[in-house]
């Protein structure tokens, strides 16, 4: 299993210059505590330099796993569940725009919060159904550009629907492209899913998976809280899932300290 965490680039509000320096500082960090990636949260992709990227990325023998798109929910407002077709449109056309910067450096694509909340005008019934007309045509466009999407079921304190793994994986059958795959995130799971079944139902959807979001009961650093870390862990390590898991925590008392923190207790459990 290869451990990353995640951090944003604040790209919106800065210069190509100011956003690689950034990144070549995250690297640095992250490499010489033992890192394998960086997950990078962006709202603009499109305004990073991908070529310089790509060299950080080379020298520092570091990946970016994933691509995180809530922000284009929380700051832009568009959503693939929303009734009006324009807004919808506009999370489409974001979508597409992290896939072309996924290709170029052959990370995934989160689907989480993007799939927005409802409003007035709509219902449970028609969010789901706005959901996954969206969700096919940016399956469509992942498919041709040879990226993985990775749906994120999320609780219900800050989505309305696909909430729990069960309805995420009817989905992700539904629309049964080997392009849709699961994020599974330990603190959602903490709070959607019946502690009596889980650890079997996760032992079953393991294949199914393609990236896993790591943060304790309390959203912070793994092994701050009292979330079962070695048992959640150690279901996807029997299974022989070689893919990222990422922190991904409220970065208090800092992003630093909670790297640091997070990779010596994970390789406690991991080893
Ligand atoms: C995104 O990966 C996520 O887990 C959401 O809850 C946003 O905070
Ligand atoms: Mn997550």
């Amino acid at each position: 299993m290869l451990i990353s965490i995640v951090s944003g680039l604040d790209e919106s509000n800065s210069n190509k210059e100011s956003i690689i320096k950034k990144f070549s500082i995250l690297c640095h960090l992250l490499k010489s505590l033992d890192y394998d990636g960086i997950e990078l949260s962006l709202l603009e992709p499109e305004k990073i330099d991908i070529m310089q990227i790509r060299e950080v990325i080379d020298s520092y023998q570091i990946r970016i796993p994933a691509l995180g798109t809530g922000s284009t929910y929380i700051r832009f407002g568009y959503s693939l569940g929303d009734n009006n077709e324009v807004n919808r449109e506009k999370a489409i056309d974001r979508i597409n725009k992290y896939v072309d910067f996924a290709s170029e450096i052959k990370s995934k694509v989160i689907i989480g919060l993007i799939r927005g909340r409802y409003k007035y005008d709509s219902s449970p019934k028609k969010e789901k159904s706005n959901i996954i007309s969206s969700l096919k045509r940016c399956i469509a466009f992942a498919e041709d550009s040879g990226v993985e999407l990775l749906f994120e079921p999320i609780n219900r304190f800050e989505i309305d629907s696909y909430n729990t793994i069960r309805e995420s994986i009817e989905l992700i059958e539904e629309i049964g492209s080997e392009n849709l795959t699961l994020l599974i995130d330990s603190f959602h799971t903490y709070l959607e899913e019946d502690p009596f079944f889980i650890w079997d139902d996760l032992k079953s959807i393991c294949n199914k998976v393609g990236h896993i979001h790591l943060a304790d009961s309390n959203r912070r650093a793994p092994g701050s809280g009292h979330f079962d870390f070695k048992g959640f862990l150690n279901i996807f390590k029997k299974a022989g899932y070689n893919q990222f898991a990422s922190i991904e925590t409220i970065m208090k008392p800092s992003f630093e300290e909670v790297a640091k923190s997070s990779f010596e207790y994970l390789k406690l459990i991991l080893n």
